[in-house]
C-alpha cells in the first residue's frame, strides 16, 4: 500500500479538523470535514493554529514580499507560516502568501489532517469490489448519490464576490499583484482559477494559469498548449468564435482554488472535485459580464474575453522550476468587469527554486491520483514525485512486477496517461523501495540498473517550461527499469538478496546495548 507522505511536520499531534459550519459528513465527502465559506476563515484557522503571521509594517508588492517569502518558505519549520501582509505599500487590501506552503496547511485546506487520506477516501469511493451483504452495497450505492449531488455545483443568486462591482471602468490597478522576480516582464497573478466553457458542449474547465499584468485592463494568458483552457481556446478559433468568455476567480475557499491546479483530463469540471473535496456542492453566481458562473465566495473575481487570434509577448517570469520562463507570445485577457468582496484578502503564490508552496499543491495531485493511476496500472504501488524534480522531471514509481517487460509497460502507459506525458524522466523501481527515500532510490537504482540494458530513451510532448529541450514542447525522456531482474527478465545470474542481521542477533545486541558501553 501507498505509504505516507513524510510531512516534514508533527501532522500526527495535529487535532482533528474543527468547527463545522454545514455539509455532508462521511465517505462521500473528500476532505470535507469542514467547508471554508470564505479565505478569511481559513486565515482565522491558520493564525488560530499558530501558523499565520501578520505583517503589520509598511512592505512594497515590487520583490519585497518574495524575498520575505523565499526566506519564511525555506527557513526552519517553526518560521514556516503563512504571512498576511496588511499593509502593502499603495494598495488597500491585504496579501497573502505561503497559506499552501507545508503539508500541514495544504491538509487544513482542503479539510484533511494529513494529505494521506485524499487518497485513502478516493480509494474508498472507487473500489469496485463491494464485499458485503446487500445492505452494505445498498449504503456504498447511496454514498455515491451523495457524492453526485456534493460534487455539482449549484446556483445562487447572490455572492459575496460581487459585494463590489466595476463594470463601467474596471482597473486592474487596484489589485496588490506582485512583480515576483527581479527580470519579471511585470506583475503576475499567480493563485487565479481561469474559468473557461468550450464552445459547442459548454463543458467547463477551470486552471490555474499565471496572469501577466500588461496595463489596467488587458492581461498575458498563460494558459501552455496542454491545458484545458488552450484547449477551448483552439476551439473556439476553429467554429469562428472571436471572443471566448473567461472569469479569472481569485480566493474564496482554498479547496476551490487547489482544484483549479489539479490535472483532470478535459472537459472533467475542476468544480466537481472540489465539491467533492468540500463535501458539499461550489456555489456558483453568474458573471456581471460575460455568459459564465464564478464561485459566490470568491474574494476578486476579473471577468473578460480571450480573442483567438491574438497574441502578445508574455514574461519573462521566474518560475517553479528555479529558472526564468523564457518570453513568449500567449494569449491576451480584456477586461470587462471586476467584482469583489468589500473586504477581499488578494492571495498570491511565490514560485522560484524549489522547494516553494507549489511543491505541497503538486503533491496533493501526487497523494490523490495514487487510487486512480493504480486503477489503470494495478501493479503501481506508490509514485514520487520529488521537488527538485519539479514535478514532470522526476518520476519514481514502485512496482509490483509479474511478467517481462513491466516496468515498460509502465513507464510507456503513464506516458499517456494525461498531464503525465510531460514526465521527463521515470525510475522503475521494486515494490518494497520506499520511493520517498531518496537515498534509498539513489542506492537500489545505481546497483541495479545495467544502464545498456535498463533504460528506454523516448521523443514525446515535453512541458511548455522545459528549457532543455532543442525545441518548444518536444523532447527527450528517460525511462530507467531499476527493479532486480531474474529468468523473468532473462536475467540467467542469481541476483543477490539484501543484506540483514538475523533477528537472534538485532535482539541480542538491543539487550546488551548498554552493557557496550554506548
Ligand atoms: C502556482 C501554480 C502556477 C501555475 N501556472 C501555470 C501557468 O502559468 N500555465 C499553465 O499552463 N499551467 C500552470 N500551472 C499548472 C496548471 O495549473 C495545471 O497543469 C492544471 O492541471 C491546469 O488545469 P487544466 O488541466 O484544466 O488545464 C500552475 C500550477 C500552479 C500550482
Ligand atoms: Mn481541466
Amino acid at each position: 500500500m501507498a505509504r505516507r507522505v513524510d510531512a516534514h511536520e508533527g501532522l500526527d499531534d495535529v487535532p482533528v479538523f474543527p468547527p463545522s459550519t454545514g455539509g455532508l459528513r462521511g465517505p462521500e465527502a473528500g476532505g470535507g470535514e469542514t467547508v471554508y465559506s470564505s479565505l478569511r476563515e481559513f486565515v482565522t484557522l491558520l493564525e488560530e493554529r499558530g501558523r499565520l503571521r501578520r505583517i503589520t509594517v509598511p512592505v512594497s508588492a515590487e520583490l519585497e514580499i518574495t524575498e520575505i517569502t523565499d526566506r519564511v518558505s525555506k527557513g526552519p519549520q517553526e518560521q514556516n507560516v503563512a504571512l498576511l501582509f496588511e499593509n502593502v505599500t499603495g494598495y488597500a487590501m491585504p496579501v497573502l502568501t505561503n497559506a499552501f506552503g507545508s503539508a500541514e496547511r495544504m491538509a487544513w485546506a482542503l479539510g484533511v489532517s494529513e494529505l494521506d487520506e485524499l487518497g485513502q477516501r478516493l480509494q474508498g469511493l472507487i473500489s469496485l469490489d463491494m464485499p458485503g451483504s446487500f445492505a452494505d452495497k445498498l449504503r456504498k450505492a447511496g454514498d455515491l448519490f451523495g457524492t453526485f449531488r456534493a460534487t455539482q455545483p449549484h446556483r445562487v443568486k447572490h455572492g459575496a464576490c460581487q459585494e463590489v462591482v466595476e463594470t463601467t471602468h474596471p482597473s486592474l490597478a487596484e489589485l496588490p499583484v506582485l512583480k515576483c522576480w527581479p527580470a519579471d516582464g511585470g506583475p503576475y497573478i499567480t493563485l487565479p482559477a481561469v474559468i473557461t466553457r468550450r464552445p459547442g458542449s459548454g463543458k467547463r474547465n477551470v486552471g490555474m494559469y499565471r496572469l501577466q499584468v500588461f496595463d489596467e485592463t488587458t492581461l498575458g494568458m498563460h494558459w501552455q498548449i496542454h491545458k484545458g483552457g488552450a484547449e477551448h481556446q483552439e476551439a473556439a478559433r476553429e467554429v469562428g468564435l472571436e471572443r471566448i468568455p473567461v472569469a479569472v476567480a481569485i480566493g474564496g475557499d482554498p479547496a476551490i482554488t487547489w482544484s483549479a491546479s489539479a490535472p483532470l483530463p478535459s472537459d472533467i469540471d475542476e468544480l466537481l472535485l472540489a465539491g467533492w473535496l468540500r463535501g458539499r456542492p461550489v456555489d456558483l453566481v453568474p458573471c456581471v459580464s460575460q455568459p459564465l458562473e464564478v464561485p459566490a465566495d470568491a474574494d476578486i473575481v476579473i471577468e473578460g474575453y480571450v480573442d483567438p487570434g491574438e497574441r502578445r509577448i508574455e514574461g519573462p517570469f521566474g518560475d517553479h522550476t528555479g529558472y526564468y520562463s523564457l518570453a513568449d507570445e500567449y494569449p491576451v485577457m480584456h477586461v470587462t468587469a471586476i467584482t469583489r468582496r468589500e473586504s477581499p484578502i488578494y492571495p498570491a503564490t511565490l514560485v522560484g527554486r524549489p522547494p516553494m508552496e507549489d511543491y505541497w499543491m503538486g503533491k496533493v495531485t501526487e497523494r490523490l491520483f495514487l487510487p486512480l493511476i493504480r486503477m489503470v496500472q494495478s501493479e503501481v504501488v506508490d509514485v514520487n514525485m520529488p521537488a527538485e524534480g519539479v514535478f514532470h522531471n522526476l518520476v519514481i514509481v514502485s512496482i509490483k512486477k509479474r511478467y517481462p517487460g513491466q516496468a515498460r509497460k509502465v513507464m510507456y502507459g503513464l506516458w499517456g496517461m494525461g498531464l503525465m506525458m510531460l514526465s521527463k524522466a521515470f525510475l522503475i523501481v521494486d515494490a518494497d523501495v520506499d520511493v520517498h527515500d531518496l537515498s534509498e532510490v539513489a542506492w537500489r537504482v545505481s546497483n541495479n540498473v545495467d544502464w545498456r540494458r535498463d533504460v528506454v530513451i523516448v521523443d514525446g510532448p515535453v512541458d511548455a517550461l522545459d528549457h532543455a529541450s532543442d525545441r518548444p514542447n518536444y523532447g527527450g525522456k528517460i525511462g530507467v527499469d531499476a527493479t532486480r531482474k531474474g529468468p523473468l527478465d532473462g536475467h540467467d545470474r542469481p541476483w543477490p538478496d539484501d543484506i540483514e542481521m538475523s533477528a537472534e542477533i538485532q535482539a541480542l545486541v538491543t539487550g546488551r546495548w548498554a552493557e557496550y558501553g554506548f
